[in-house]
């Protein structure tokens, strides 16, 4: 996460446009926020040992629910930006986001495997109203984008579903769900992978297309309103 960070600061150092620096600052704030969030896993703190009914502790990293409370907004702002989403849309992704990240948090934390698990239903239907969400909100701004953006939005969009699909299914398969199929370790492993190619693979991605991001909205100009012709 630090590498990333210091890849898009390295990258976006020198840019002037106000459109392209928005979206540097957006992938910067994500990867800061994740490398903090790893470094307090890795200083032993972020992490809340929880007693289950049956008199069993789990071991919950609550430090990753802060980091994607902060970051799935972030990474949402990036694709619905890029499709030039209305504000009150915007509201809508980010509102089901944090409502779906507080409900898994929830889940980890009660002492009952069978809420635990009806918690994780409430935060897996969150997420798929959220997909559903955004995938009607990008086909309706396909049509005033030009080829280049669409494509981008497009492969984005695909990359976000099948990534963000993963996360609930490691949930239920990893500790939290307490079915005991994925160790520990395992899990940790599959939420790291995720966690990188996620923030730095997805970021990295969006920020190739400098031309791309520069004429968001139409027009090349930065940022300031452009008067009417
Ligand atoms: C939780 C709890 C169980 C149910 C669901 C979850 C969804 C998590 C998601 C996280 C995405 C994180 C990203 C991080 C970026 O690096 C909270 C695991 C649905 C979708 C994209």
């Amino acid at each position: 996460m630090a590498l990333g960070l210091l890849y898009f600061l390295g990258r976006g150092w020198g840019v002037k446009d106000t459109k392209l620096k928005q979206f540097y600052a957006i992938n910067i704030f994500v990867t800061t926020i994740a490398f903090s969030m790893y470094f307090a896993m890795a200083s032993g703190l972020g992490v809340a040992n929880v007693t289950l009914a049956n008199g069993e502790t789990l071991p919950i990293y609550w430090a990753r629910y802060t980091d994607w409370l902060f970051t799935t907004p972030l990474l949402l702002l990036d694709i619905a930006l890029l499709a030039n989403a209305d504000r009150e849309t915007i509201y809508t992704l980010v509102g089901l986001d944090v409502f779906m990240i507080a409900t898994g948090l929830i889940g980890a934390f009660v002492a009952q495997p069978i809420y635990r698990i009806v918690w994780w239903g409430i935060s897996t239907g969150a997420l798929l109203v959220l997909l559903y969400v955004l995938a009607q909100t990008l086909s309706a701004a396909a049509a005033n984008q030009s080829d280049a953006a669409r494509s981008l939005t497009s492969t984005l969009k695909n990359a976000l579903i099948v990534l963000w699909l993963a996360y609930p299914v490691v949930w239920i398969l990893g500790t939290e769900g307490t079915l005991e199929i994925i160790p520990l370790a395992t899990e940790t492993a599959a939420f790291m992978v995720l966690d990188i190619t996620a923030k730095v693979g997805y970021g990295a991605y969006l920020l190739q297309n400098h031309d791309v991001l520069k004429s968001v909205g139409g027009g090349s100009e930065s940022g300031s309103a452009q008067p009417a012709d």
